[in-house]
Order: structure tokens, then C-alpha cells, then sequence
């Protein structure tokens, strides 16, 4: 994308090319297997998924986010885990506002 981007577009491009990065690794180019979810929950997650760093937690947030049950990661169930990723930074925010005033 163009140098012009704004914040917010810049940040859904890195959000969506994300994804990718991983789910190209191997097999198939449009789902992220278990262990290419895992390594991008480890890679890219570090500090605000610390709970699921080892592979049977990773394994389980696998299981809630995979709704067809088909044991992969779609674009779509991704972006369920950034929503509530981003759903409870935002609630940490608003108590931070509450917070200063
Ligand atoms: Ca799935």
C-alpha cells in the first residue's frame, strides 16, 4: 500500500497481512492450521495472550474460535480473537479515561 496510508488503515493492512503471513506457511493459503495459529499466537501475541503460550492452552483457543470445526483458522474466525482482543484493550481504556477525570 501507498506511504499515504493513515494510522488506521496502516493498522487493518498489518491486522490482515498478518493472518496471511501465517496462513501461507503450509498447506492450503486461505486457513491457518493449529500449529501456524499457534506460532503466530506466540510470535505476534506475546503480551496480551500470555496465557496461551503453551500448546494446550493455544490448543483450546483453537477449539472456541473454530466455529465450522474443521480444526483450522479462518480469516473470519481470526478476527473474532482481534475483536475481543481489541473489545477488552478498549474496556482497559475506558477505565483509564474514567480514571483521569
Ligand atoms: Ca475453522
Amino acid at each position: 500500500m501507498a506511504s499515504s496510508c493513515s494510522e488506521l488503515e496502516s493498522a487493518i493492512e498489518v491486522l490482515v497481512r498478518k493472518y496471511y503471513d501465517y496462513a501461507k506457511k503450509k498447506g492450503k493459503h486461505d486457513k491457518m492450521n493449529k500449529k501456524e495459529f499457534r506460532e503466530m499466537v506466540k510470535q505476534e501475541l506475546p503480551h496480551v495472550l500470555t496465557h496461551t503460550q503453551n500448546k494446550e492452552a493455544a490448543n483450546k483457543l483453537i477449539q472456541s474460535l473454530d466455529l465450522d470445526e474443521d480444526g483450522k483458522i479462518s480469516f473470519e474466525e481470526y478476527w473474532t480473537l482481534i475483536g475481543e482482543i481489541a473489545l477488552k484493550l478498549s474496556q482497559q481504556m475506558a477505565l483509564q479515561h474514567q480514571e483521569r477525570h
